[in-house]
Parts: structure tokens; sequence; C-alpha cells
């Protein structure tokens, strides 16, 4: 005779309620690594640009745009020959949608305004290099700002120091800008 298990309703809801409770204590931890995993993949494409704003400049006396939202030439300087004297690139391989994990643009600009001292006052601004992230969620925003501003007063951290974050409503969501390199002032 073969043996058939059978359960009570009550033992199948058990399991059910057990279930639930185990999803619920793994989303959380899952969803923080797969933030944490983010905000590296960000800081890290910082570092990277950084690199190559600094080399760019090394060789060609002015600061680099990567920017996708323009087709010309003088656009991708890090990635084509832009036509300035000196240009010995490629700098980096490119700069996609794919190298911001929460899928909104990404592209260095050759102008910067912050207060990387976080005395309260602008002190690096003109011509400079900086890179946007667009849809960063202040939650991974706060956390890329603690990795990169480290030192500088938290009370405004979004305003001070190399990382800057603003929310610029539903379509872009939060515009995180770091500073790489260049701008004068005191
Ligand atoms: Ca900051």
């Amino acid at each position: 005779m073969r043996f058939v298990p059978t359960f009570s309703l009550f033992e199948i809801m058990l399991v059910i309620v057990l279930l639930a409770v185990l999803a619920a204590c793994i989303v959380p931890v899952v969803q923080a690594v797969m933030e944490e995993t983010r905000v590296a993949k960000i800081v890290d494409v910082s570092d990277t640009l950084l690199a190559a704003c600094k080399r760019y400049y090394v060789d060609t006396g002015q600061y680099a745009y990567e920017d996708e939202r323009y087709a010309a030439d003088f656009y991708h300087g890090l990635t084509k020959n832009d036509g300035r004297t000196g240009w010995r690139g490629p700098y980096i391989n490119g700069l996609s949608p794919r190298d911001n994990p929460y899928g909104g643009l990404v592209y260095a600009g050759g102008g910067v305004s912050f207060d990387v001292d976080g005395d309260g006052s602008t002190d690096r601004s003109g011509p400079g290099n900086g890179v946007t992230f667009e849809k960063i969620p202040e939650g991974a925003a706060r956390k890329i700002n603690d990795r990169l501003d480290n030192g500088i007063p938290a009370d405004d951290w979004k305003y001070t120091g190399r990382v800057v974050w603003l929310y610029m409503g539903p379509e872009v969501h939060g515009l995180l800008m770091v500073y790489l390199i260049g701008g004068t002032g005191n």
C-alpha cells in the first residue's frame, strides 16, 4: 500500500506564512545589496572619468566633453579626436546609459560650479570637468555622497562638496553631479 502524506489546512497555512516571513526578510537584504552594487558602479565610473579627464587635460590643456546628448565630435573628446591640439586618445572606451545603473543619462561636461570644500560658497567654477548622472534616487545619492564627500558637513550634503544632488521632478528625478577637475576660485 502506497503511503500518501496528508497535510492539514493548518500545516499548509503554516508553511505559507513561514515562506512569506522568509521572503519579507530576504527582499530588503537583496535590495540593499543591489543598491550597494549600483552605488559602487557610479563611484567607479566617476573615478574612471576623473583619470580620463586628467589625461585629456595633460595632453590638450583643455577640459573634455563626453556628452551623448550631442552628436558633434566636440562633445565626444574622451572617445573621438575632437580636433584639439595634442589629442592622444581615446581616453575611455565609451560612455553610455550602461554606465548609469539607474537607467538615466550620464555625461561629462566642460564646466563646473562646486563648493568642494563645503564652506558654503562656490570655490571651483568655470572651465573644468564634472560628471552628471540622471535618475539617481535620494537614498543612493546620499550613499555616493558619503563615499566621496567624507568629512563635509552632512546637513547640506545635497549642495556642498564634490557630490551634489538636485531633485528635478518625476522625469529626470534626481540629478547627481560629481566634481572631477578644474575650475578656479578660492
Ligand atoms: Ca555633497
